[in-house]
């Protein structure tokens, strides 16, 4: 099987320091969660970031102070903004930070309800710019899937060219689409032949379905942002105590991991010293 990708989601939008107190804010605190992340095993950084006082921002100043702080603990990651942000945001506002040409940033392929009155909105017009001008910004997306029919509305997209091949899949699972096991063996049998595609299981999902996709050849993402503890009624301490565990798992199940060079090249990416 191929080596495992692991993705640590360490911001989030979210996510509150009341919740637990190591969620970061602070671009030092951006920069620790990062590391513990990376030393654990994660190749991928997804990067959301906040004000000091924990306020989410899609400032592209903001993000690449953060990026170039990150990049000198963890030098050959693959740091993977996202252009979801935070729900009311303009779409202005959450591309900004492609004007810095990642390597990657997630792309939102519909909308979701996020509980209470919280819609994360991403029209049909917000999806076909977004693609567009990630393409023209030489940035691989990372297909943010909350429900089935978001693979559905992707695979029109990739055959009018709005999203290129091999296509990368995030799906999130716990939030609309429910985290059972059938509906991810269902969800990553629908994806395009060629792509790759990572798992995110939400709150109480997020080992059982990290366990699933090491199994199934998938790839993982766990983090902050998705989940804050490392067992029931324990907070973690670090995104890198949830990228340990992970990694144990992985290991006890004979899945080896990929290094961020690895991962470049399972997921098509230019090497890092061609970039
Ligand atoms: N915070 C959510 C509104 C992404 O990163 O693209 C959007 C989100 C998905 O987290
Ligand atoms: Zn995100």
């Amino acid at each position: 099987m191929e080596k495992l990708i692991i993705t640590a989601a360490i911001c989030g939008a979210e996510v509150t320091k009341e919740q637990n107190p190591m969620v970061p804010y602070t671009v030092e605190e951006i920069v620790r969660e990062a590391k513990s992340a990376y030393d654990a095993g994660a190749s991928i950084i997804h990067l959301h970031v906040r004000e000091d006082d924990g306020t989410p921002t899609q400032s592209k100043a903001r993000f690449e102070e953060c990026i170039d702080a990150i990049r000198k603990v963890c030098p050959d990651a693959i740091i993977q903004p996202s252009t979801g942000g935070a729900v009311g945001m303009s779409d202005m506002e959450r591309l900004e930070v492609t004007e810095l040409h990642p390597e990657m940033a997630t792309l939102d392929c519909g909308s979701c309800n996020f509980g209470g009155d919280e819609v994360f909105l991403n029209s049909d017009t917000t999806i076909r710019n977004f693609g567009r001008i990630m393409q023209e910004r030489g940035v691989k997306p990372e297909v943010e899937v909350f429900d089935k029919g978001m693979v559905d509305l992707a695979k029109g997209y990739i055959k009018e060219g709005v999203i290129t091949q091999p296509t990368h899949f995030d799906f999130v699972m716990g939030v609309q689409l429910a985290a059972t096991v059938p509906d991810l063996a269902y969800i990553a049998g629908s994806v395009p032949e060629g792509s790759t595609w990572t798992v995110a299981g939400v709150g109480k999902n997020q080992f059982p379905m990290a366990t699933a996709g090491i199994l199934m050849g998938g790839h993982v993402r766990v983090g902050f942002e998705d989940n804050l503890y490392i067992e029931k009624g324990k907070l973690a301490e670090s995104n890198g105590q949830l990228v340990e565990k992970v990694v144990t798992i992985a290991k006890l199940l004979g899945r080896e991991i990929a290094t961020p060079a690895e991962a470049r090249e399972i997921l098509s990416l230019p090497k890092r010293e061609e970039l």
